[in-house]
């Protein structure tokens, strides 16, 4: 007997849904970073067994959107909901119950959090979902993970597998260079400028020692494009170096990375635009 299914991580914004992925998958798939909605897109990964086929999904934080980039975000919380087998929805101990919620799964960040709280926060939840299975975990140090796997693992429908069983993910290469860009952008600027910032790779060339790779970052603003460049280019150097540090390790080459700032103040409400990035409207 061969199972297979769907088992998509939702929740609301920065409660370690990126960092669960991972750990089930035991491959840094996702970027992670402390800012709220540093996951913009449904990102799979894949475990595969003799007889089983785990299709994790990670998904954006559930937010109110404010821009056509977030209706974009949620239309892939949406999908994931819709093609579901099992639905591990993450909290981060001492959340509250959102107004819209009809799904549940484990506590997240256990290992921060006062045992009290934990308590009372599985009560709350588990009184409105009584059909729920609630595990506490801790997604940063895999704090029973092996649980929440075995426990997808029994639940997971007959079914053959969906992708080959050498696949780890849905997204190409090209798209990972991005998100390690991405990532450092959110980590070493502050304020509006990594919400404003979307990386789109132009060219990505295989050589015989190296990967040449040629990006742009879109600002939504000419302030914005000055801070990511920073006195004299310094800015930009320092993302440059640390991202291709990271896809060096990534692709398991020698990398060359052409980074530019362009600015286009209305990428996040602009459809076209959005598509070119990969967004589905
Ligand atoms: N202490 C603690 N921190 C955690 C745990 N899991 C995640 N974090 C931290 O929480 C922050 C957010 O983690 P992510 O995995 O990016 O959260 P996310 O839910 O994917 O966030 P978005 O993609 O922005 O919605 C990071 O700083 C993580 O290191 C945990 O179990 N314990
Ligand atoms: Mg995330």
């Amino acid at each position: 007997m061969h199972k297979a299914g769907f088992v998509n991580i939702i929740g609301s914004p920065n409660v370690g849904k990126s960092t669960l992925m991972n750990a089930l998958v035991k491959e840094k798939l996702s970027i992670i970073t402390r800012k709220a909605q540093t996951t913009r897109h449904r990102i799979m990964g894949i475990i595969s067994g003799e007889d089983f086929q785990i299709v994790y999904s990670d998904t954006p934080g559930i937010i109110k959107p404010h821009y056509k980039l977030h209706e974009a975000m949620m239309a892939q919380v949406t999908s994931a909901l819709a093609d579901a087998d099992i639905i591990l929805y993450v909290i981060e101990a001492g959340e509250k119950i959102p107004e819209q919620t009809d799904i549940i799964s484990q506590i997240n960040k256990i290992d921060a959090t006062d045992p009290a709280v934990v308590d009372s926060c599985e009560q709350i939840w588990a009184a409105q979902f009584k059909n729920a299975r609630i595990f506490r975990i801790s997604a940063l140090q895999k704090i029973n993970i092996q649980q929440v796997f075995d426990e997808v693992l029994a639940l997971l429908p007959e079914c053959p597998p969906y992708y080959s069983k050498d696949d780890l993910t849905d997204k190409p290469v090209r798209f990972f260079v991005s998100e390690i860009i991405r990532e450092k952008v959110l980590l070493l600027y502050s304020k509006e400028v990594p919400y404003s910032v979307e990386v789109f790779i132009e060219s990505f060339k295989e050589e015989l020692d190296i990967i040449r790779i040629a990006a742009t970052l879109y600002v939504a603003r000419e302030s914005q494009k000055a801070i990511i460049l920073g006195h004299k280019g310094s800015g930009i150097k320092r993302l440059g170096i640390e991202a291709r540090k990271d896809i060096e390790h990534f692709v398991g080459n020698k990398v060359f990375l052409d980074l530019t700032v362009k600015v286009n103040d209305n990428w996040r409400d602009n459809t076209t635009m959005l598509q070119r990035f990969g967004y589905e409207l």
